[in-house]
């Protein structure tokens, strides 16, 4: 079966650029310790909530990235892999011997843009109006699952998607990867129990810029909830796991963005494509391992939820 699958363009490069320019540092944190600073939201008011009560999610606020379903890295990208119940949101990675696409590893991406990144405006629900704010504190609780080679993510992309982007300065945009639970512990023992966060600047190309942190050690991470957070200022980026501050960037990749970013909640299946445009799970074109795991090494009768409790995002009071 060969259904040709529209190949989205890439993003949530997440630590994959990190580590192949060899910049990212490998320290192990808790979350938590003594002398952490705590989130303090004194002055700032709610300007959007998303609770996922009910059976759908609210197509007001939320799209499917692209207008057709298709490959993602090294699987696919489908609309039912995403599913609200029990006043939980849940975007679910899994092997599918008959997909759509056919046998392959299949996941799927909600996000509050307009425009796609890969510019498509058609594929969102009538009466889509998106979400997106400059600067505030935005807040998800979830769960991550235990998958070796695929990751959940909350993260945040510019409404320009760095058309018309101008090298050397983030202001003008930046993918700001607010968590990634990227797991490969059987290639990197680092990254088992433990999440990171990411700027990424200029695009996709040659002018991509990226910094990513250490690693945050997080209790209990694939059984339990926890909050992952971004305080964005003018003039900085601090990022909190459970209410605590775990890492702070001030004009460390470019510049602190001045203009509106969407949201966006995903599961990644790591992966190449091969000439072909058909996903390669778990390797890059080349045969080599993706960097954070094979993901065909994971139990494939099992599904992998990531589960939403919530979205909250602030904005600090004029
Ligand atoms: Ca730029």
């Amino acid at each position: 079966m060969a259904i040709k699958a529209k190949l989205f363009a890439g993003t949530a490069l997440a630590l994959t650029f990190c580590m192949a320019m060899g910049g990212c540092a490998s320290n192990v944190h808790k979350v938590g310790g003594f002398g952490a600073k705590e989130l303090d939201l004194t002055g700032y008011e709610l300007t959007f909530e998303d609770n996922f009560d009910g059976d759908s999610f609210n197509t007001e606020y939320w799209r499917y990235p692209y207008a057709e379903e298709g490959v993602r890295k090294g699987g696919y990208w489908v609309n039912d892999a995403v599913s609200v119940r029990d006043g939980n949101l849940y975007i679910t990675t899994d092997y599918r011997e008959d997909g759509k696409f056919g046998p392959g590893w299949y996941s799927g991406c909600i996000e509050t843009s307009v425009e796609t990144y890969g510019g498509d405006e058609t594929g969102a629900a009538e009466g889509h109006k998106g979400f997106s704010q400059t600067y505030g504190y935005f807040e998800v609780r979830c769960k991550v699952p235990e998958v070796v080679g695929s990751w959940a993510a909350f993260w945040m992309m510019p409404d320009n998607n760095f058309k018309d982007d101008t090298f050397g300065t983030g202001e003008d945009g930046a993918e700001i990867d607010i968590f990634e639970s990227a797991d490969a512990y059987l290639t990197n023992n680092r990254m088992h129990n433990s999440v990171t966060h990411a700027i990424h600047i200029d695009g996709y190309g040659e002018e991509l810029k990226s910094l990513g942190s250490d690693y945050y050690y997080v209790k209990d991470l694939y059984d339990d909830y926890h909050t992952y957070g971004l305080l964005w200022t003018p003039e900085e980026y601090v990022f909190y796991v459970d209410g605590y501050e775990t890492w702070r960037t001030k004009d460390k990749v470019g510049t602190v963005a001045q203009v509106s970013h969407y949201l966006m909640l995903s599961m990644e299946v790591g992966g190449g494509t091969d000439d072909d445009g058909n996903p390669i799970p778990g390797k890059d074109k080349d045969g080599n391992v993706w960097w954070c795991g094979d993901v065909t090494t994971n139990d494939k009768t099992k599904k992998y939820d990531f589960v939403v409790d919530y979205v909250r995002v602030y904005q600090k009071q004029a």
